[in-house]
């Protein structure tokens, strides 16, 4: 290292994964092609008024056809991890029936070409895209979909265990469960009741149980597996004693369900009092399945609320924000670097976890124009700097992050709001499908290559 005046920041640890992060159904597109099945998106998103400007999945960024010119274009950035999703309706298209072998197929050639640019693959087994016909049986408010899944998990696990040591089990369960059925907003757009909702709950973590069972016995030596949960996060006002107890008591009630549930083996008492009626059915042996260990936790970061101490029955209370506070594009993407200190050391404290990822983080914008070659994405820069520097704090504190994915590598379908919101690193253009990387990915190929936030 050349020394300077005043040098430079110190470094991450030698372990320490930098990564990227995409999803099958965000950038693969050939929603027709290679023998896959219709998925709950490629039909959702043909529902009027359900993605903005009637985008489609189609063609996304055409990733299907363009993998091996993709991953150049990531190892020439000097990307060495990445984390993709495999399309489960490319691998059984009906959810239950035949095994695709044009879609095994189209996945060993993915990782070959990865192998050959250099490319460790960590993969997710789920990224929301349910195989139609399992949708129309009831998606995930059915067990059904659980058993589909245990054997589609089964499936990919072994063909690709030559292939692949680091397993995902699911992607943010959160938003294939009530997002998906309690509020309507992402594929199939249903708007049921709690007790229905908590049940769609009840059948992801038993289906992580069965992902991480699979990956156990037919993952092979040295294989790995954990969640990737979007946990609702939040960060202490102060960074005091009282408000620091506050947030702690709101992130144990608000993850309950999930992280909670997964780590005690049941589901917390606090959490069926307030369920009630509503709470799921769960059949012998679930939590068998649900609490068995896992090697790592992953945990999608964007933002977070504010909690603070509060004489009331609670503990605590969450600020409401005022409208200036400063966003991304997306409505819910408030700056809140400390997020990702906060939510790490919170999982680490409350469920003993001792490898936690930060599976996705990044941040999205409307518009992206590229100039002269150009995509001067300062903000993105700005966003990843003070991101990473929290995650450098958290580590620094004893906080066991072992690596950081961000999100986007490139622009993609960003599910209902389609392709006008772009979180990419790489730009592209819809039109003729060119990439150019932004000036964020500059940014971030140095930040890999010095392992020190620059
Ligand atoms: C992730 O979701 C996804 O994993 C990824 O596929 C996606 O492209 C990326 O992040 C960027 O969005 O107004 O209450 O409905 C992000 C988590 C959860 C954030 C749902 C927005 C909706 C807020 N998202 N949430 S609400």
């Amino acid at each position: 290292d050349r020394p300077t005046p005043f040098g430079y920041a110190s470094p991450f640890p030698d372990r320490f994964v930098f990564g990227v992060s995409a999803s099958a159904p965000q950038i693969e597109g050939a929603a027709f092609e290679g023998g896959k099945g219709e998925s709950n998106w490629d039909r959702f998103a043909r529902q009027p008024g359900a993605v903005h400007g009637g985008d489609t999945l189609d063609v996304a960024v055409d990733h299907y056809h363009r993998f091996d010119e993709d991953f150049a274009l990531m190892a020439s950035l000097g990307v060495k991890d990445y984390r993709l999703s495999i399309a489960w309706p490319r691998i059984i298209p009906d959810g239950t029936g035949a095994v695709n072998e044009e879609g095994i197929a189209f996945y060993h050639r993915l990782f070959a070409s990865l192998k050959k640019h250099g490319i460790t693959p960590w993969v997710t087994l789920f990224h929301w895209d349910l195989p139609l016909a399992l949708e129309a049986r009831g998606g995930w408010t059915s067990r059904e979909t659980v058993d589909a899944f245990a054997r589609y998990a089964e499936v990919v696990v072994k063909a690709f265990a030559g292939e692949v040591k680091h397993w995902i089990t699911l992607n943010e369960i959160r938003c294939f469960t009530m997002l998906a059925y309690g509020f309507g907003t992402k594929a199939p757009g249903r708007r049921e009741s709690a007790a229905v909702v908590n049940q769609t709950y009840h059948h992801a973590i038993v289906s992580h149980g069965h992902a991480v069972r699979a990956v156990r016995q037919f993952g092979g030596p040295g294989a790995q597996v954990g969640l990737t949960d979007n946990s609702d996060v939040c960060v202490p006002v102060t960074e005091t004693e009282a408000d620091i107890a506050a947030a702690t008591a709101w992130f144990r009630d608000r993850n309950a369900h999930i992280l909670g549930a997964i780590h005690a083996g049941h589901y917390p008492p606090s959490y069926l009092k307030r369920a009630g009626a509503d709470a799921p059915t769960v059949l012998p042996g679930d939590f068998e399945l649900i609490s068995q260990p896992t090697d790592f936790l992953g945990l999608n970061i964007y933002t977070a609320h504010y909690v603070r101490a509060a004489d009331n029955e609670l503990g605590y209370e969450q600020l409401v924000l005022p409208a200036n506070y400063p966003r991304a594009d997306p409505p819910w993407l408030h700056l809140v670097p400390q997020s990702i200190y906060w939510a790490p050391r919170l999982a680490t404290e409350l469920y003993g976890h001792r490898s936690i990822y930060i599976t996705e983080n990044g941040c999205g914008y409307d518009d992206e124009p590229v100039r002269n070659g150009e995509v001067h994405d300062l903000h993105r820069r700005d966003f990843l700097r003070s991101h990473l520097r929290e995650v450098h704090r958290a580590i620094g504190d004893g906080v066991p992050i072992d690596g950081y994915f961000l999100w986007s590598f490139i622009d993609n379908f960003e599910w209902e709001d389609g392709y006008q919101r772009r979180f990419g690193i790489v730009h592209c253009d819809y039109e003729t499908l060119q990439r150019t990387p932004k000036l964020s990915a500059r940014y971030y190929a140095e930040v890999m290559r010095a392992r020190r936030i620059l």
